[in-house]
């Protein structure tokens, strides 16, 4: 059976002998690519790209080519668990759907009655377009605590770009932006958020200017006119000096900033305390360099800024992205054609409306954990995670009894790894919903197990900013497994919730779709929907801020007692800051630049993305190797204040003397002793949680700037042969 028109799947059926095609939308990372599955005998025998997804054009990456091979898995979770042993027993016993759902909504109402509805912390990883249905049965059961990665990922761009400008401006790749400037992003690999790599490398290949600004020679930094090769962290200065060179040669746009920009003054002022010079002492550039930048980048139009998730995870978080969207916005190209775009999605109920935000009583609301500490982040419904380990070990500012994991592994992608187990050896109860048994799932008291993209109904690409949304369409059933936003529907039955959920959860696709006059049926005969597009809308409405201006000089932070103007800070950790430390601990170390076949935690047991890469890697300059007698391929020990790990050495001269990268999330599902070695090579064990060492507004680890020691590891054998002779 074909479902729709598209010429080749006939061949290729007829060809392969496949039994149906069914057209559908990879989320084995952020999602976006449009597929081709094809069956054979009830199961999926081929995944294809599909030429005419507007995200992807065709195109897939190494993990959704592999996605069959995650899904049947002889590992896979396919049914409800219960432990039956102590924490890390590995000993679980199957019980039904019915028993499980039971006993989470008992164990949910139970801490309600007797410690709030704040005691129990729903969390989940990034997004994996389940957060509407996670935020929905949250905030419906009265608990502000809803634990993501979003106050070091996306959740700063997000709201940032709220207080700035009213959205989140993304590049219009399909206008053909004259000049990129990737900063803190490796699109190519990464595929993040709205765009995919193929957009950028289209615009590229048609002639766009490429500005990089990465501490590391990535493949977009080969290709770039001017690569930035900073100290990392010091993304705020470099910005600075930036627009202070745009703003000493006049080369912003004067209109632009004279009709529609608040606080130009004082805005100027600041930029004025960071002349070229001091900005290339703090990063490590020639001034020169980050004046040509400059100037490239305001002279190019159309053009844009791919910003990504490592200016982020920095102290600066915050201002970093102001002052991104600050270069954005005064050389003129927000809301252009080609340039940086506040794209309005389909009119469907998003994630806030969906996630029903409005119904969280305000007493509610303010009990969020750090609401109070991360104004930014409280304000936008985002809790930094050290608040719930410390309200889980320490009972303040009140318990925190309940753990409910859906689509996360914290042990392995929170900082400071060692705080969390201890948490969640210490919580009283934690259920989790996720494909395998991971290193967070071994210490949960159930275990459910969860659908991939392949074994669900949806609306892809949900919460992007783009502007589309597309079908993603059931094509197979494996085991018991259910999709998180169905298994959610049935939980809220169970704890009175059953009024603002549906008897099917095809009903709440049809409520999302509502506004737009079309049911699920009808959108799964369409091949995907668009917002209307509409550029410069600030000319006629102003943009969404107090001031209906763009807000350099911002009202909101003011308010919440910030400074109201960005300014760079100096790492906690760092050579200038801890001059002492630096001393034993002579390396700035940076985490978690992505590998292609991974995502965060996972695929490590998909034998075709594992065989690409099968230990994890951290990038020496040759010369540093060599003064520690380090060689290629040797295992090394990265050692912090906090603990070592170790991982495998790639001798790379794209990186400074001075600086090693190092890999996150890597576990070893295939060590069955020793919580699958999550220990080992986890960079986290590594990575600072201080409250002080967070960005001051949204809370943001600076999980890219610590500082390490480095050695040779005179035991070298793997993690594998180690646990063999345990
Ligand atoms: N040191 C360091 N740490 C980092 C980062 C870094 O760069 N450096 N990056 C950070 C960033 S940006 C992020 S976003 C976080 C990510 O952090 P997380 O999102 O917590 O990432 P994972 O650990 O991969 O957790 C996802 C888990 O959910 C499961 N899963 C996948 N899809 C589904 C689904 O649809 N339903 C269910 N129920 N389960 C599913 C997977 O099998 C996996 O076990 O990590 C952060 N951690
Ligand atoms: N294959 C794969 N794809 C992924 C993921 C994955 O785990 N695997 N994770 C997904 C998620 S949740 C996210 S958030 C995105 C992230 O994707 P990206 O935003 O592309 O982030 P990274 O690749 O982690 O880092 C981008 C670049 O930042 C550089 N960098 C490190 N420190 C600094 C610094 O201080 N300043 C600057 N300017 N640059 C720095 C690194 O060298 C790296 O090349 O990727 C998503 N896509
Ligand atoms: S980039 Fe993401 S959506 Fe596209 S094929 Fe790869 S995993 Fe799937
Ligand atoms: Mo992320």
């Amino acid at each position: 059976m074909i479902d729709f028109v598209y010429s080749n799947a006939e061949r290729e059926m007829a060809t392969f002998g496949f039994d149906a095609v069914t057209r559908s939308h990879c989320r084995m990372c952020h999602g976006g690519c449009g597929t081709l599955v094809y069956t054979k005998n009830g199961k999926v025998a081929k995944i294809a790209g599909d030429p005419e997804c507007p995200i992807a054009h065709g195109t897939l990456c190494s993990k959704g080519l592999a996605s069959a091979e995650l899904a049947y898995h002889p590992d896979r979770l396919t049914h409800p668990v219960k432990r039956i042993g102590p924490k890390g027993s590995g000993k679980w016993q199957q019980i039904s759907w019915d028993e499980a759902l039971d006993l989470i909504a008992e164990k949910m109402l139970g801490y309600k009655e007797r410690f709030g509805a704040e005691s129990v912390v729903f969390g989940y990883g990034t997004g994996r377009e389940n957060e509407a249905a996670i935020y929905r049965m949250a905030n419906l059961f009265g608990t502000p605590n809803g634990l993501t990665a979003g106050h070091l990922c996306y959740g700063p761009r997000i709201s940032t770009g709220i207080i700035t400008c009213g959205s989140n401006p993304v590049v219009d790749y399909e206008n053909d932006p004259q000049c990129v400037m990737v900063w803190g992003n490796n699109l190519v690999i990464a595929n993040s958020d709205e765009y995919k790599g193929e957009s950028l490398s289209n615009c590229l290949d048609k002639g766009a200017k490429l500005i990089v600004v990465d501490p590391r020679l990535t493949r977009l930094a080969a290709r770039a006119d001017i690569w930035l090769q900073l100290r990392p962290g010091t993304d705020a200065a470099l910005a600075l000096g930036m627009l202070g060179v745009i703003i000493d040669e006049e080369l912003y746009d004067k209109e632009f900033v004279a009709e529609f920009v608040h606080g130009w003054e004082p805005f100027v002022a600041r930029v004025r305390g960071y002349p070229l010079d001091r900005v290339a002492a703090i990063t490590g550039l020639a001034g020169d360099d980050i004046a040509a930048a400059a100037r490239l980048f305001a002279t190019a139009k159309p053009a844009g800024i791919q910003w990504g998730v490592a200016i982020e995870q920095q102290i600066n978080c915050a201002d970093n992205n102001r002052l991104l969207m600050a270069l954005m916005g005064i050389t003129g190209n927000i809301d252009k054609p080609g340039g940086q775009v506040l794209f309005r999605t389909p009119r469907i109920r998003n994630v806030g409306k969906f996630g029903a935000h409005d119904m969280l009583s305000q007493e509610q609301e303010a009990k969020r954990l750090g609401g109070e500490r991360f104004r930014l982040a409280g304000n936008f419904g985002i809790i930094n995670p050290k608040c719930v380990w410390d309200a889980i070990v320490s009972e303040q500012p009140y318990p925190v009894k309940m753990l409910f994991f859906i689509s996360s592994n914290p042990i392995m992608t929170r900082a400071n790894a060692a705080a969390v187990v201890e948490a969640l050896n210490r919580v009283e109860f934690m259920a989790v919903a996720d494909f395998f048994i991971t290193p967070t799932a071994e210490l949960a008291d159930v275990v459910l197990p969860a659908a991939t993209w392949l074994e669900m109904d949806y609306i892809g690409d949900f919460w992007k900013r783009h502007g589309y949304i597309l079908p993603r369409r059931k094509v197979v059933q494996i085991g018991e497994c259910r999709s998180d936003h169905d298994m959610l529907n049935d939980l809220a039955h169970r704890i009175g919730q059953g009024e603002f959920w549906w008897d099917d959860f095809e009903q709440g696709l049809d409520y999302i779709l509502e506004p737009m006059g079309i049911t699920w049926q009808q959108f799964k005969q369409m091949h995907y929907v668009r917002g209307e597009v509409e550029y410069e809308k600030h000319k006629q409405r102003g943009f969404s801020t107090p001031t209906r201006k763009f807000e350099l000089y911002s009202t909101r932070l003011e308010k919440w007692g910030y400074d109201p103007l960005p300014s760079y800070r100096e790492p906690t950790e760092s050579p200038i800051s801890t001059p002492e430390l630096f001393k034993d601990y002579p390396y700035i170390l940076v985490t978690g630049a992505r590998s292609p076949g991974f995502f965060h935690t996972e695929n490590f047991q998909v034998g075709a993305l594992r065989e690409t890469q099968p230990d994890p890697l951290l990038e020496i300059h040759p010369e540093t190797a060599a003064k520690h007698g380090i060689a290629d391929g040797q295992w090394v020990v990265i050692e912090s204040p906090r603990g070592k790990v170790r991982q495998r050495a790639k001798l790379f001269g794209g990186i400074l003397p001075g600086v090693v990268g190092a890999q996150h999330a890597w576990w070893y599902p295939e060590m069955k002793e020793s919580g699958h070695g999550w220990a080992e090579s986890n960079i986290n064990v590594l990575t600072e949680d201080a409250y002080e060492s967070c960005d001051p507004a949204m809370g943001a680890n600076s999980v890219r700037t610590l500082l390490c020691k480095i050695y040779r590891d005179p035991d070298q054998r793997s993690p594998g042969e180690r646990e063999k002779t345990r």
